[in-house]
């Protein structure tokens, strides 16, 4: 009997995939370059189930029933172009080749048209949740050829995480690269949620002098109430964890972030875009300025630190910092948001919004009862321009502002840094501005380049040049208009 489906690369996350569609009644056929793993695989986890090791492409997409497809789990980049070009001389008409990788969505845009021009489908999915996802139920974010969607949907959704009443977090995303831009846009927000969590925690223990027990008790009360989500919950967790020596075990840990890139991906598609993506954006630089422990060593000798002064009601504070940390955490999905209908429009993707909270609600490391949230607003209005023009959030980020304000002060007159905090307060008080300094900032391009303004008073479209110091020509730059 053939397989259901074949699967290359029994890494980690491979491995804990296959197991799980085996688990729902799926037969699974796998292959690995170094194809010792196969027969390791085959005579340990895999025993006694229902799986065929293969040790050739070949072999493998013999053993698949029609129309096939071969998932790849395998390193990103060159490995999984190596792999099409090695599956496809073995491939019928209406046969898919699934890439669950980590892939650059560019990288699945091309891939996407090369597979197609060949005559098959191409299927590019976030997989989200680690190890344990992966074997229990990760989210799960497919794009690509739109018709190989009704032939996979049947597997991906019996092994994606479930919701509610069994809600699946896995639907189809769009086309091309939709399914790998989605996931780089979960693990961007995945950064921001941390690094403002990072900044709650410094200002707990910095400005509020908290116990880690203290602290502990603030992050399990936290996963009761709005922030109720995964991250909230692991923190309470690590900050109750002890080293053999009875010591905070987070404390032991050296303050230098790492990062696969992901992140950093993230905020050049908003750059690309012209997208404020600002928390996340500040996350991944503060990542970068934890990886330079060197120079902060040197500029601590240097500056000093003013000294903390907090005499104030511990007990508001904590419940303003909750409010920071919400207000925050909305403007960072809003931006999130902003950069997704951007792409989509961009690359014509047709984004589902609503459905892309429901993928993220369960599975994976952002998981959270407020994504329920955003899928509702996009419920009563799937044409939203803004997560913040949303009636729900609206009064949740007004409520949210005075505490928020009040964390920030405090954390700045402290010299606690928090860029991420900080900097979503000033998008919001920049957003919600009818006016920005951006005229000065016209009237500077036009004195010193000639780039023209628009005014207030006259129809957009109409530009003017001002002959700022008598000396300049009537010329105009029309270099740049952006
Ligand atoms: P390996 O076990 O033979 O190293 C995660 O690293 C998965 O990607 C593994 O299954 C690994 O196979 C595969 N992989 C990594 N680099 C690869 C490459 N250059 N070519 C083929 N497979 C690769």
């Amino acid at each position: 009997k053939k397989a259901d489906i074949g699967l290359i690369g029994l890494a980690v996350m491979g491995e804990n995939l296959v197991l799980n569609m085996e688990s729902k009644g799926f037969s699974v056929a796998v292959y690995n370059r170094t194809t010792e793993k196969v027969d390791k695989f085959i005579e340990g986890r895999g025993a006694g189930k229902n799986f065929i090791g293969t040790h050739s492409i070949e072999e493998l997409v013999g053993a698949l029933a029609t129309p096939r497809k071969v998932m790849m789990l395998v390193k990103a980049g060159q490995p999984v172009d190596d792999f099409i070009e090695q599956i496809i001389p073995h491939l019928d008409q209406g046969d898919i080749i699934i890439d669950g990788g980590n892939s650059y969505f560019e990288d699945t845009i091309r891939r996407t048209k090369y597979v197609e021009g060949k005559g098959f489908k191409f299927v590019g999915t976030g997989v989200s949740g680690g190890e344990i996802g992966a074997l229990r139920g990760p989210s799960m974010m497919p794009g690509g050829s739109k018709e190989a969607w009704p032939e996979v949907k049947e597997i991906f959704q019996a092994i994606a995480a479930k919701v509610d009443d069994g809600v699946p977090c896995c639907d189809w995303v769009g086309a091309d690269g939709a399914g790998h831009f989605v996931k780089m846009i979960h693990n961007g927000i995945e950064y921001g949620d941390m690094q403002i969590i990072t900044e709650a925690y410094q200002f707990m223990k910095e400005v509020l002098g908290m116990s880690y027990d203290e602290m502990h008790e603030t992050f399990k009360k936290w996963n009761k109430e709005e922030l109720d989500s995964y991250l909230i919950e692991i923190t309470a967790d690590i900050m109750a964890f002890k080293d053999e020596d009875g010591e905070p075990m987070v404390e032991k840990i050296l303050d230098t972030a790492g990062q696969k890139g992901t992140g950093k991906w993230t905020g050049i598609a908003a750059m690309h875009l012209g997208v404020p993506l600002t928390l996340i954006g500040e996350s991944v630089f503060s990542r970068f300025l934890s990886a330079q422990l060197d120079l902060r060593a040197k500029a601590s000798e240097v500056f000093e630190a003013p000294e903390i002064k907090f005499d104030g009601d511990k007990t508001k504070m904590l419940d303003d910092l909750k409010m920071a940390l919400y207000g925050a955490k909305i403007i960072s999905y809003a931006q999130g948001y902003n950069l997704l209908m951007e792409a989509s429009k961009e690359h014509g993707w047709d984004l589902n919004y609503g459905a892309i909270a429901l993928m993220w609600r369960g599975g994976c490391i952002i998981r959270s009862a407020f994504l329920g949230d955003i899928n509702k607003a996009f419920d009563k209005a799937p044409d939203l321009p803004h997560l913040l023009l949303d009636s729900f959030f609206r009064d949740k980020v007004q409520a949210a502002q005075q505490g928020w304000r009040n964390v920030c002060a405090t954390a700045i007159s402290n010299g606690i840094p928090v860029p991420s905090l900080s900097s979503a307060l000033s998008y919001f008080d920049g957003f919600r501005s009818k006016r920005l300094p951006a005229n000065l900032l016209q009237a500077q391009r036009d004195y010193f380049g000639a780039h023209t303004y628009e005014r207030v008073d006259k129809p957009r479209g109409e530009f003017f040049h001002t002959n700022w110091t008598g000396e300049g020509a009537d010329t105009v730059s029309t270099a740049y208009n952006s």
